[in-house]
C-alpha cells in the first residue's frame, strides 16, 4: 500500500515536471518569434525611413534644379551695355542698339555642351523691376552690367537697384551673380576693384539707412539687412557668390569673344 502511494507520488511529480517543461517550450515557441518579429519590423522601419529620406533628398534636388532653370539674366541701368553684350553673346556680333522697352530672349547658347538661355532685361527705371520679377524664377545666374564710365555719377541708382536684386529671396537662395564692369575700352572707365570698393561703400550706407527706417516704422519686426548684421557691407558676406569682372562689349576684334572673355569664362563656370 505504501509502495503504491510512493509510486503515485512519483508519477504525479513526473507529470508535473513534464507539464512544466512543455509549458516552457510552448512559451519559447510563441515568445521567440514574437521577439524576432519585433526586431524585424524595427529593421524594416529603419529601411523605410532611409528610403523616405533618400526620395525626399532626390525630389528636393530636382525641385531646386527646376527652380534654378537655365537662364542668365542681364540686368542693370539704362545704357550700361546689356543689349550690345546680349548681341555679342548670342549672335557673336556687334549691333547698333537703342533703349530697350522689351526683353530680348536668345536661343540656346551652348557652353561646354550645356544650353544656357540669355535674357536681356530693359534697364529703364519703370521697367527694370517688372521684367526682373517676370524672369527671375527661371534664372540660373545674373549678370549685373555697369557702365564703368558713369558709375560715380549714377552710384546711388546703381547701388539701389543692386541692393534690391541681392535682397530678393530667389537671389539669396545662392544664385551666382556677376557684376560686370563694362565699357573698359573708355579712358575714363573705372577698374572693377575700384568699382567694388565704391559699391561696398554705397551699399553700406543703404544697408544702415534701410535698417534704421525699418526700426523707426516697426521696432518689433526682425531687422532684415544684406550681409552680416552690425557689420559693414561686404560682398563676401552674402549667401550668393558675387564675382566681379570687366568687359568691353563694343570691342570689335578678330576673335569672337574679343572684349567679353571674362563674362564668357564666368558663364562657363556656372553652366
Ligand atoms: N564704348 C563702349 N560703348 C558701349 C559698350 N557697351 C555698350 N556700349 C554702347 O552703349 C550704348 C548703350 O548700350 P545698350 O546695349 O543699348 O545699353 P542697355 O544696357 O541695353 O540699355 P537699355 O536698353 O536702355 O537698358 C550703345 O551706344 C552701345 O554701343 C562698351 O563696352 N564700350
Ligand atoms: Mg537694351
Amino acid at each position: 500500500m505504501v509502495a503504491h502511494q510512493c509510486f503515485l507520488t512519483l508519477q504525479y511529480e513526473f507529470h508535473k515536471h513534464l507539464l512544466q517543461k512543455v509549458k516552457v517550450l510552448t512559451m519559447e515557441n510563441i515568445v521567440k518569434p514574437l521577439v524576432e518579429d519585433a526586431g524585424m519590423s524595427q529593421f524594416m522601419g529603419i529601411i523605410a525611413a532611409i528610403i523616405a529620406i533618400i526620395v525626399t533628398l532626390v525630389l528636393f534636388a530636382l525641385w531646386r534644379r527646376r527652380g534654378l532653370g537655365n537662364t542668365v539674366l542681364l540686368v542693370g541701368l539704362c545704357d550700361s551695355g546689356k543689349t550690345l553684350l546680349f548681341a555679342r553673346l548670342v549672335g557673336s556680333k556687334y549691333v547698333d542698339t537703342y533703349t530697350s522697352i522689351n526683353e530680348n530672349i536668345g536661343g540656346d547658347l551652348m557652353i561646354d555642351n550645356r544650353p544656357l538661355k540669355i535674357i536681356d532685361v530693359p534697364g529703364h527705371e519703370r521697367l527694370r523691376y517688372k521684367f526682373f520679377d517676370k524672369f527671375k524664377s527661371s534664372a540660373k545666374g545674373l549678370i549685373f552690367v555697369i557702365d564703368s564710365v558713369t558709375l560715380q555719377k549714377d552710384i546711388r541708382d546703381v547701388a539701389d537697384f543692386l541692393y534690391s536684386i541681392l535682397s530678393d529671396p530667389l537671389v539669396q537662395r545662392s544664385l551666382p551673380v556677376l557684376i560686370l564692369c563694362n565699357k573698359q575700352d573708355q579712358i575714363k572707365a573705372k577698374g572693377c576693384q575700384v568699382i567694388k570698393a565704391l559699391l561696398e561703400k554705397e551699399m553700406n550706407l543703404l544697408k544702415f539707412t534701410k535698417a534704421n527706417q525699418l526700426e523707426a516704422t516697426d521696432s518689433s519686426s526682425p531687422r532684415s539687412s544684406l550681409g552680416k548684421q552690425e557689420k559693414d557691407f561686404d560682398f563676401s558676406d552674402l549667401t550668393s557668390i558675387v564675382d566681379f569682372a570687366e568687359s568691353s562689349a563694343a570691342t570689335k576684334g578678330p576673335e569672337l569673344d574679343a572684349g567679353i572673355e571674362q563674362p564668357m569664362a564666368w558663364l562657363q563656370k556656372i553652366a
